[in-house]
């Protein structure tokens, strides 16, 4: 049995080094970056104040940093800010929603699970963020050909990349939500992306607005989520 090899570049390397800090700026800087980044809150409530594009390319250049399987990038990100087009994703996120939450599709253990961030399937914030950011997974590429290129690990791929979008407009002090609206093949047709391309978070971002509250939730401590075993 012969078995198809595919050609392959070799690999070519450059330098890389990193200006090392004194250990008392690194703690600080890790100190700093650790308490901003706890004041990140998914926020539900949007102000209809514009966002320049320029923040929205810088956040989705710093997603595109992530690091991915074997460096396939496998990511689309839209951003829209077109009325129309923000209100047809609301009204079939709505649609989709409604039957989750009234239909009976969302079972009770997983309602209950949900109770305390008091959501429901009215999602107006679609309309009111200035700005949607739709991750795309590429569930595989293309060769020159047009024949389907494997992509390896796209999905974590995908998640690194959305939580550096989500640090990165974070740092620039507007807000985010991870929204998926279930089932999310509606984006990919409203958005006109192709088949290999499946819709992953959406992620509206703005300002908060004025009178916007988030749920009182705490965080796990550091002894609940790490294990160190030193030498
Ligand atoms: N997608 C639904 C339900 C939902 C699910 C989880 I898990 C959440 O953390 C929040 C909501 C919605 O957007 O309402």
């Amino acid at each position: 049995m012969s078995e198809l090899v595919l050609p392959t570049s070799e690999p070519r390397f450059v330098p890389y080094a990193r200006a090392r800090l004194e250990a008392s700026d690194a703690v600080a800087r890790a100190r700093e970056f650790r308490s901003d980044m706890a004041a990140r809150r998914s926020v539900r409530a949007f102000s209809a104040d514009p966002v320049p594009r320029e923040l929205i390319e810088l956040a989705i250049m710093t997603a595109a940093s992530a690091p991915s399987g074997a460096h396939q990038q496998p990511w689309t990100f839209v951003a829209v800010s077109d009325p129309d087009i923000k209100r047809r994703i609301r009204v079939a996120a709505e649609q989709e929603e409604r039957r989750n939450y009234e239909g009976g599709r969302m079972p009770a253990e997983w309602r209950a699970a949900l109770a305390p961030l008091g959501t429901d399937w009215h999602k107006p914030f679609l309309e009111i963020a200035p700005w949607l950011v739709v991750a795309f997974e590429q569930v595989h590429g293309s060769f020159p050909d047009g024949t389907a290129k494997k992509h390896y690990y796209a999905r974590e791929s995908l998640g690194i990349a959305c939580g550096l979008f989500i640090a990165a407009i974070h740092r620039m002090g507007l807000v985010t939500l991870t929204h998926t609206p279930s089932p999310m093949g509606f984006l990919a047709r409203i958005l006109g992306r192709p088949k290999n391309e499946r819709p992953f978070l959406l992620l509206p971002v703005g300002h908060p607005a004025v009178d916007c509250t988030v749920p009182d939730l705490t965080r796990k401590p550091l002894d609940e989520v790490a294990i160190f075993l030193e030498g």
